[in-house]
């Protein structure tokens, strides 16, 4: 029988003090349930005085936002540990560091980041943090690179794929991605304003054959032990740090996955600002997140590539160019990922703060509208997009 149960906070105080690692764990005495997320119930566990010292994460068996009749494998919450230990051992400055886990409970208790904030209700509120692109990029270059073919053995990958073979999740990401937003789904909701846009999409053959592609790649592409779901949400930042968390959307797929949903997220931030700062201070923030975006790229291809040549461990791989020829198809898939990442977020089930969070329905709407064309028209011209600067060029001529 298993052991599982759904956790109160009384019971998260109590596993905290058996796993949380810390000095004198009976000074732990309460909890509260933070979680805001779709999936998950978080608590922060904190002492006497109140203040937060872990965090006790427990996987539902359905999807929280949506209810009991959406049930999901409690399976994740293996994954997402996992993910983050190999993700942390890799790059541990930049990941959440897992202090314990038990599959069977679906829980995890992790470091408290109480000192950092979510970046995406930073960006939200027009908050500038100039290394988090950077840190961001180093992250998915040496979590992406190190469980690569480039670097892994051809077996021990393979056996790492079937440990990280995540199918419901998977499929989450197929629907939501890839499917849904391009018909009438009734997971999908969206502004009644935006109806003759969605309409259009919904009968675009050039932006379904495209995303065909891109789900077809998502399917099929093991290339790395991608973090799966690396929005602005699922990152912690301070002044001069960065930690990634939330990792149960991770398996072995396209390596432009996780680029394509860092960009796609740092560009909705772009396409929200006017309805949430005001105009006049919206251009400087878009000027950042452009040069977050540029920053994102040019930093992640140069240490990937980097890492290719000094530490390729595949004879063959390690021929001149190919990582090069690599790192052009890994670009040309985050450009459009980036791109089903802003029609999803605009239209599909799980929307993001950096539209939602306009309170102007018309200005809403606009920025909304910019969101999808924006993405349809990376989605679409993704293979013409031949690099970081091209893409600047085509965000500015879109306004
Ligand atoms: C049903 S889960 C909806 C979304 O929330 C997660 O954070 C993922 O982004 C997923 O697509
Ligand atoms: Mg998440």
């Amino acid at each position: 029988m298993s052991r599982y149960r759904t956790f109160t906070a009384a019971d998260a105080v109590e596993y905290a003090r058996q796993h949380g690692q810390l000095a004198e764990p009976q000074e732990l005495v309460s909890a509260d349930e933070i979680g805001d997320g779709n999936l998950n119930l978080v608590f922060k566990v904190r002492d006497r005085a109140g203040v937060s010292r872990v965090i006790v994460k427990q996987a539902l068996p359905y999807v929280r936002c949506v209810g009991e009749s959406w049930p999901l494998t409690l399976d994740r919450a293996r994954i997402e540990a996992e993910t983050l230990l190999v993700h942390g051992a890799l790059c541990p400055r930049h990941t959440v560091q897992v202090l314990h886990h038990d599959s069977e409970l679906a829980v995890m208790v992790q470091e408290d980041l109480s000192d950092h904030h979510i970046w995406r209700s930073e960006l939200v509120k027009g908050r500038y943090y100039p290394l988090a692109a950077g840190q961001l990029a180093e992250y998915l270059a040496k979590t992406l690179f190190h469980t690569s073919d480039f670097y892994q053995a051809a077996q021990e990958k393979k056996a790492e794929v079937s440990r990280f073979a995540n199918p419901e999740l998977c499929q989450i990401t197929e629907d939501l991605f890839f499917t849904d937003p391009y018909i009438d789904h009734e997971r999908n909701h969206f502004d009644e304003a935006l109806l003759p846009q969605v309409r259009e999409l919904r009968t675009d053959a050039a932006l379904k054959l495209a995303v065909a592609e891109l789900k077809h790649h998502f399917l099929s592409k093991a290339e790395a032990l991608l973090h799966g779901d690396i929005h602005s949400g699922s990152i912690f930042v301070a002044e001069g740090k960065l930690k990634a968390i939330d990792a149960e959307f991770g398996f072995y797929g396209p390596i432009g996955f996780d680029i394509g949903t860092a960009l796609g997220n740092l560009l909705l931030n772009y396409c929200g600002l006017p309805g949430l700062v005001g105009l006049r201070e919206a251009a400087a923030g878009r000027e950042q997140r452009l040069q977050d975006i540029r920053e994102l790229w040019l930093i992640f291809a140069d240490r990937f590539l980097m890492l290719c040549h000094q530490h390729t461990r595949d004879a063959a791989l390690a021929v001149p160019g190919y990582a090069e020829q690599f790192l052009q198809h890994v670009w040309q898939d985050a450009v459009g990922y980036a791109g089903t990442e802003l029609v999803r977020r605009t239209i599909g089930l799980a929307h993001v703060a950096d539209l939602e969070g306009i309170s102007d329905p018309e200005m809403r709407a606009e920025c909304q509208r910019s969101a999808l064309s924006l993405g349809r028209m990376l989605i679409v011209n993704a293979a013409q997009i031949e690099h970081i600067d091209a893409l600047l060029v085509r965000i500015r001529q879109q306004g």
